[in-house]
């Protein structure tokens, strides 16, 4: 009885330092996280397939601090608890660093769980400005916030399409409210705002808001949302008769936007990152992407530079301590695939350009 209560100690004991920083195991682990099911899995997969390289790429190296790296997937299906229960799990299964999550909505409640872990997190998509302003010195995004995105909106829709009424709507989460609301912050005063309405997500037909926009007679209509249900507001205005254009933001950018919408997407566009498909960086990761995934979403890319930066951290710290990351994180001074990164004090890259896209023949292509 004896032998099996040291045993049984000793199990504990191990599995303890198997959990401890990943590193004791003889892997480090790291924690990928988005939407891998669900309505907006093709964003979670795009992501997943980007860290997938990155951590492969390093692992043929060799890994990092002579140990190979473990990709740990969470799906946390676009939904805040599940996201925070993902962050739960990583944090207990020794993960020390994450990348994601997609959703702002997501990210915000998970990086409560990371700041008390102390474990770096790095969104690849998160574009709300509460992620990085509630001030946990953990939290990192390379994409750019919807604070900046609004205003490329708003100043395309003024200076270039010289609109006169706008119709707002957005799908009452965090980014696409917080978006639609900076995109009105920045139309000023000659720009008359005809409609602003919250729609429910994971609903089909949209015609009562669509037929009630229609008879605003707007110039344009911004979308503050995901493809999901952008693709279906855009194919019913345009059905109802509906000529006004669409503009929306990063969340729309996938060709499951043209399948949902059809050809009523004709035209429609949307504020992003300008092509990593035309730019030197990214030529390695756009082959070897392809190589093993087919063709990258938009965000693929930003998960993978994310990976590396986490990666590259490690390497640099000379360790997976949670505090020695971050400020290896703090100082990175990274050469990517996206091109050069660096950070601000509150986690922001110090560069994020927003260009316009637009779709025409059936693609987005980015306005030059
Ligand atoms: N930035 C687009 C969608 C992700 C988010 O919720 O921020």
């Amino acid at each position: 009885m004896k032998k099996l209560i040291v045993l049984g100690v000793l199990c504990l004991a191990m599995t303890a330092c198997t959990k401890k920083g990943g590193q004791e195991s003889g892997v480090i682990k790291i924690g990928a996280a988005g939407q891998l099911t669900g309505p907006e899995a093709v964003f979670g997969s795009d992501m997943l397939n980007g860290v997938k390289l990155a951590v492969e790429e390093w692992n043929a190296k060799g890994g990092v601090l002579g140990k190979k790296i473990e990709l740990i997937p969470g799906d946390d299906q676009a939904e805040p608890r599940q996201a925070v229960s993902v962050a739960n799990k990583f944090t207990a299964e020794g993960v020390v660093g994450v990348v994601g999550h997609f959703n702002s909505s997501c990210s915000i409640p998970a990086s409560e769980v990371y700041h008390k872990a102390g474990i770096p997190q790095i969104s690849h998509a998160s574009t709300n400005p509460k992620l990085t302003d509630q001030g946990f010195d953990n939290v990192f995004r390379v994409c750019g916030r919807d604070d900046q995105q609004g205003k490329a909106a708003g100043d395309f829709a003024v200076q270039k399409l010289k609109v006169k009424k706008v119709a707002i709507i957005h799908d009452k989460s965090t980014y696409g409210q917080g978006f639609a609301e900076e995109f009105k912050k920045n139309l000023g005063t000659g720009v008359e705002v005809v409609a602003f309405e919250g729609i429910t997500k994971g609903e089909k037909d949209y015609s009562p808001v669509v037929t009630k926009i229609k008879s605003a007679n707007p110039d344009l209509i911004f979308f503050g949302g995901i493809y999901t249900e952008g693709g279906l507001l855009v194919k019913q205005y345009k059905a109802m008769g509906g000529t006004a254009p669409f503009i929306g933001g990063d969340g729309i950018m996938s060709e499951e936007m043209l399948k949902i919408g059809g050809p009523a997407t004709e035209g429609t566009y949307a504020t992003f990152g300008p092509d990593t498909k035309e730019v030197a960086s990214a030529k390695g990761f756009n082959e070897n992407y392809r190589k093993k995934f087919g063709e990258p979403g938009v965000y693929s890319v930003y998960a993978y530079d994310a990976a590396n930066i986490l990666l590259q951290a490690i390497q640099k710290a000379g360790s997976t301590d949670g505090k020695k990351m971050v400020a290896a994180i703090k100082a990175i001074d990274y050469n990517g695939a996206l091109g050069h990164i660096q950070f601000d004090a509150k986690g922001d890259v110090k560069e994020s350009p927003y260009v316009v896209w637009k779709v025409e023949s059936g693609k987005f292509k980015q306005v030059k």
